[in-house]
């Protein structure tokens, strides 16, 4: 997968992508990530990339003409009926739908190629999503400065999940909410810390006692913490 940043803060990234699985899966050669400052794609002589809202009102707003160019630079399409289907033209906002495991489930299988718009927390003007976008993603209720957090959040949920960024020692099956629950408390040595003893099950070698304790916990820490998570779409319980 080849993933395209665009940002007014490209220095947010230098670092957040050379760690752990998302380095892993670069030096792998399983995700491509360039990140790009949307100054440079600025069309006028001042370099300008935002400018106040038409109808007045605080804060600046993203210009559409940098974000065209950058697009069109980065896909060869400016318009989202040209683009190939397994593009993702995706602007990070508070105004966008929810993301989840299973929608970084979903760009992983779907997406080859994926360009992330860092918007800011004031807007971007909306011929960008009525042109260029074809997802608006938030990553939860509550407001950040920018969308590079978001983006950061975003990259990191979908590398995991493409085929052999996790090593064979570990797998995203047993992951939180994969299936739907939280995880299972984990312990590791020693077996008692400050008077602390780990369960005995997990001491006993049982695996099938072993996975339904765990199994167990997992429902439990889910129904104390985020009962919604067992609730279907109707709000009955599943
Ligand atoms: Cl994607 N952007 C901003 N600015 N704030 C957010 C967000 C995104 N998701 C949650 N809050």
């Amino acid at each position: 997968m080849k993933i395209d940043v665009l940002t007014i803060f490209p220095e947010y990234f230098d670092s957040i992508f050379e760690f752990g699985i998302i380095r892993r899966a670069k030096l792998a050669e399983i995700v491509e990530i360039n990140v790009h400052d949307i100054r440079e794609f600025a069309t006028d002589k001042h370099k300008m990339v935002d400018d106040r809202p038409f109808g007045g009102g605080d804060g600046m707003v993203l210009k559409p003409e940098p974000l065209f160019a950058a697009i069109e630079h980065l896909t060869g399409a400016s318009d989202r009926k040209d683009y190939r289907e397994d593009l993702r033209v995706v602007l990070l906002t508070p105004q966008g739908r929810q993301f989840n495991q299973q929608a970084a489930a979903d760009f992983a299988a779907e997406a080859e190629h994926m360009v992330l718009i860092c918007g800011r927390y004031e807007g971007v003007d909306e011929r960008v999503s009525e042109r260029l976008v074809t997802d608006e993603l938030s990553i939860g209720d509550y407001v950040l400065s920018g969308g590079e957090p978001a983006a950061s959040v975003v990259v990191d949920a979908m590398v995991r999940l493409l085929p052999g960024a996790l090593g064979s020692e570990t797998s995203a099956e047993n992951d939180s909410f994969s299936d739907g629950l939280l995880d299972c408390p984990q312990y590791t040595r020693p077996a008692e810390f400050r008077g602390m003893k780990v369960p005995e099950v997990l001491l006993n070698g049982h695996h099938a006692e072993i996975d339904k304790w765990r199994r167990k916990m997992a429902f439990e820490k889910t129904k104390k913490v985020r009962e919604d998570l067992l609730m279907g779409e109707n709000g009955e319980r599943e």
